[in-house]
């Protein structure tokens, strides 16, 4: 496996990519152009110069995550095409710079949904949390408001304050969408993209739901084994792939997470590792890597990806809040639990290699 790290950009994300070449065994940053809102344009210079950034530092710029999908495409409109082509043409400047993997959702209005961005942990630590009864029985713009006071001054993708402003149009347009519809969707944009990532050799990797079940009534598809499994066969490509995230499949304990590693890892390119702690009514709050501390076995996880000798690109997903750090990272993308998150890995992975 090869070991990655999320950075959110010069200028934009007070972890530098002097701090992230000193984690041991991180090879490449996933990035991304974060002021582009879905649908526009990606220009080349500008992909250019964070290529030029990362291969300054000795680090690849093999993963981008994410290249949003424009809600035309998701409710399956006719503009859809448009912002189809201009993906497009996105995939083809991202493979001249050598990326090889693209991370996307395919989750209508919402990316990620928590109801608290600093829960405290008990140990001075606080952490990304979802509480059931708060989704359940409140309405979306109250969910929107209590991320959005949360994040403050910090932009969070998926969040867009401009694009939630218009929250009951949102809502409206993906009023006929179930999940049928947006399946049907989503194999139309992928018939139109995967031919395109076979010519140019770059990877497509969807990124499951989170949390993995419907919320304020959208479906959600991407969430359990079948759901996977009947995804693959929409295009039935290898470039037509998976980011597998332990934590946003995790809250719902059905998901046989290694199980799911070997039954799709020709399929994974991306993995995505991190820990969640589920409580008994169904809410659950991001805890540390290690697998004792919460309800994804994470050593598990890592021994299933050695079993299918999985040769892609992995992140410690999320992390906690540590030693003060939330005041100034963004949530759920601190230093320093990812960076212990990396070495729990990479502990996991050298003692099955016994590369020492
Ligand atoms: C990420 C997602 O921070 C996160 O939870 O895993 O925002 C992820 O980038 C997207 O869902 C993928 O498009
Ligand atoms: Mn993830």
């Amino acid at each position: 496996m090869q070991m990655t790290w999320r950075w959110y950009g010069e200028g934009n994300d007070d972890i530098t990519l002097d701090h992230i070449r000193q984690i041991p065994g991180v090879m490449g940053a996933v990035w991304s152009l974060h002021d582009k809102v879905a649908g526009e344009v990606w220009e080349m210079e500008r992909i250019q110069e964070v290529a030029d950034q990362l291969k300054a530092k000795g680090l690849s710029p093999a993963v981008v995550e994410s290249v949003n999908v424009h809600d035309d495409i998701k409710i399956g409109l006719d503009t859809r095409d448009g912002y189809i082509d201009t993906y497009i043409d996105t995939i083809r400047k991202l493979a001249k710079v050598g990326v090889k993997v693209i991370c996307y959702n395919f989750m209508p209005i919402f990316d990620w949904t928590r109801t608290d961005l600093y829960k405290e942990a008990g140990d001075g630590s606080n952490a990304l949390f979802y509480q059931k009864n708060l989704v359940d029985g409140a309405t979306p713009q109250s969910v929107v408001d209590r991320i959005l006071e949360g994040a403050g001054e910090k932009t969070m993708p998926g969040w867009e304050p401009e694009r939630l402003a218009h929250l009951e149009n949102l809502f409206t347009a993906y009023k006929d969408v179930d999940e049928d519809k947006l399946t049907e969707n989503l194999k139309y944009f992928l018939e139109r993209i995967i031919p395109v990532c076979e010519e140019e050799d770059v990877k497509m990797a969807i990124h499951p739901d989170d949390p993995p079940w419907p919320i304020f009534g959208l479906p959600r598809i991407i969430r359990s084994r079948e759901h996977i499994a009947k995804f693959l066969k929409l295009v039935d490509s290898p470039y037509n792939g998976l980011t597998l995230c332990t934590g946003s499949l995790g809250p719902n304990l059905d998901n046989d997470l290694p199980g799911m590693i070997r039954e799709f890892g020709d399929r994974i390119h991306f993995a995505h590792i991190r820990n969640v702690r589920v409580m008994e009514n169904g809410d659950f709050i991001e805890s540390s890597h290690r697998a004792c501390d919460g309800s994804v076995d994470v050593v598990e996880v890592v021994k299933a990806y050695h079993d299918v000798g999985f040769k892609g690109y992995v992140r410690p997903d999320h992390g906690r809040h540590l030693w003060g750090e939330e005041k100034t990272c963004r949530p759920g993308y601190g230093l320093y639990d990812r960076a212990l998150g990396v070495m729990y890995i990479l502990g996991i992975w050298d003692t099955l290699e016994k590369k020492y």
